[in-house]
């Protein structure tokens, strides 16, 4: 029998309570259809990426383990962060109540007008790398490259919570 496939998703928020924004956010990706949260990282805090002008982030990162296909997965994301508010301004990178981004659908590549796996902010942010790494430190990425080498190459620049 083929297993399901494993999903992690990066979660932030600087905007109304950032901390319960992402509790609640975990709860609401628990509750999807053929979905369940099998782990989740450590909650972190981290300075905005982007324009300094707004507060810092709270990020984590939740594995799923999902029935459902990448962009219905994508879909329902989407549903959760405007249930929590989510106004999409015209300022990009701009404070958000929550953002949810798919970062990897078990060991696929995708380039679609919608959605690209794995994630192109992954390789780069600090807090999405080092929430990963608590949940999953051997990961392997679709490319071959070990997350925990990753790790290595940016700052960790993010206080636990
Ligand atoms: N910066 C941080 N630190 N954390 C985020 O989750 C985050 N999300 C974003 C931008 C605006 C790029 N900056 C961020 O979307």
């Amino acid at each position: 029998m083929k297993s399901e496939p494993i999903v992690y998703v990066g979660l932030g928020s600087n905007l109304d309570n950032p901390i319960h924004q992402v509790k609640q956010a975990l709860l609401a990706l628990d509750a999807l259809p053929q979905t369940y949260l099998k782990r989740q990282s450590a909650l972190y805090r981290s300075k905005p990426l982007g324009p300094q002008n707004q507060p810092d982030y709270i990020n984590a990162v939740a594995m799923l383990i999902t029935g459902l296909l990448p962009l219905d997965l994508l879909d329902m994301m989407q549903t959760i962060e405007n249930k929590q508010g989510r106004i999409r301004t015209a300022q990009r990178w701009g404070a958000r109540t929550l953002d949810l981004d798919l970062l990897l659908y078990d060991n696929q590549k995708l380039q679609h007008p919608r959605l690209t796996l794995p994630h192109p902010g992954l390789s780069n942010r600090a807090f999405v790398l080092y929430p990963l790494y608590d949940i999953a430190p051997d990961l392997i990425l679709p490319d071959g490259k070990k997350l925990s080498v990753m790790c290595q190459s940016v700052e960790n620049d993010l206080s636990i919570l």
